[in-house]
């Protein structure tokens, strides 16, 4: 086997992280995580709770770029944060009762396990252990993730293989930590990890050069990658080790509650299919199709029957827009392409049932 220090001596075009991000690679099996703690006793009802408290409680992450993160101004900007607004607007229709909680990958379920939020949108991934012993219920994918590795381009890596040696920065709390042991064992890579839980940190150490990799899901390597000061210094592999279809998570026994987060996502993936858009939505009211009248309120009782107003899909898609308006404003900009994230339609994962 190689010593690390090999790789150095080889060139990387930067062009090569074009293809990297999740486009037709293939996967291995993410493992699930170790049941740690308790499942959630008995039925919770938060969706009363959230209404009479009157704000939903969100929690994020501490400031993934095009996922969550506060701007300039300490707004919270991003894919899961415009899920959490489009639930407020589906329970209130209004997108400023949210508040947003910063969770770390190693707290995150015990601040959902406790109440301390209502939901995490916070890129989780959906595992089998986290939807039994761990007590929660996922109630969608709005993310369909892998995991890869991030190096400095002047490495020369091209490839997981080339990380023979190398030390590797890591979450701790993460199916991403699960899944390096279990990939670099089957490829025989040895490997040091640097296991650092707060993500500025781990972020500082690779870019310090304390590792000579990064890996987490694609998507927070793109991220990543987007924010750093010269980010075509920085190479995403084309290596995707595991599935991680990220989406957001209630307690179990939660059901009415998870009822409105899922059908908020598949409104917002509906919309897409039908061509409603921030900008159209008012007007597709008299769209004649009668899905569309019925995402909309126009026809039918759908939101009732979520123990919601019937125009909540109007007034979601009128405050956010829809999955791909989503997209292009959070994930576009730092690189992500739609890969398996594209509709059904296009031949992507996106999928929503009908709306009847
Ligand atoms: N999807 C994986 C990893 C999730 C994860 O926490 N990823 C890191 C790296 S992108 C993260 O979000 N960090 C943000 C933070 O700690 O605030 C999981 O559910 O275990």
């Amino acid at each position: 086997m190689q010593p690390f220090g090999l790789f150095s001596t080889r060139a990387l075009s930067a062009a090569a992280l074009a293809g990297a991000l999740l486009a037709g690679s293939t996967a291995l099996p993410a493992r699930a995580q170790a049941p740690a703690q308790a499942p959630a006793a008995g039925a919770v009802n938060t969706f009363d709770a959230v209404r009479s408290r009157g704000t939903l409680v969100c929690g994020v992450n501490t400031g993934v770029a095009g996922f969550a993160q506060p701007d300039s101004q300490g707004v919270w900007r991003g894919l899961d944060v415009d899920y959490c607004r489009a639930i407020a607007v589906a329970l209130f229709n209004d997108a400023n009762k949210v508040r947003f909680v910063p969770t770390t990958a190693q707290n995150r379920f015990t601040a959902l396990q406790s109440g301390e939020v209502d939901l995490l949108a916070r890129n989780t991934t959906w595992t089998l252990s986290r939807d039994t012993s761990l007590g929660f219920d996922f109630a969608a994918v709005n993310f369909y993730d892998g995991q890869g590795f991030m190096v400095k381009a002047s490495t020369g890596a091209k490839s997981g293989k080339d990380l023979e040696g190398a030390t590797i920065c890591v979450q701790p709390g993460t199916t991403t930590e699960q899944n390096l042991t279990e990939w670099a064992r089957a490829n025989r890579v040895r490997f040091s990890p640097v296991v650092i839980e707060r993500l500025e940190e781990v972020v500082q150490a690779y870019a310090s050069g304390r590792c000579d990799a990064y890996t987490t899901d694609i998507s927070g390597l793109a991220s990543t990658r987007s924010t750093q000061p010269n980010s075509e210094e920085h190479v995403i592999l084309p290596d995707v080790i595991s599935k991680e279809p990220l989406g957001p998570l209630v307690r179990q026994g939660d059901a009415r509650f998870a009822d409105v987060v899922r059908w908020t996502h598949f409104l917002l993936i509906a919309a897409e299919e039908f061509g409603i858009t921030q900008a159209n939505a008012a007007q597709m009211v008299n769209d004649p199709r009668p899905e569309v009248q019925r995402m909309l309120g126009r026809g039918g009782d759908l939101g009732k029957m979520l123990g919601l107003d019937n125009a909540w899909g109007l007034n979601v898609i009128r405050a956010v827009g829809n999955y791909g308006e989503l997209f292009e404003r959070h994930l576009t900009p730092i690189g992500i392409k739609r890969g398996p994230n594209a509709l059904w339609t296009n031949g992507g994962l996106q999928y929503a049932p009908p709306f009847r």
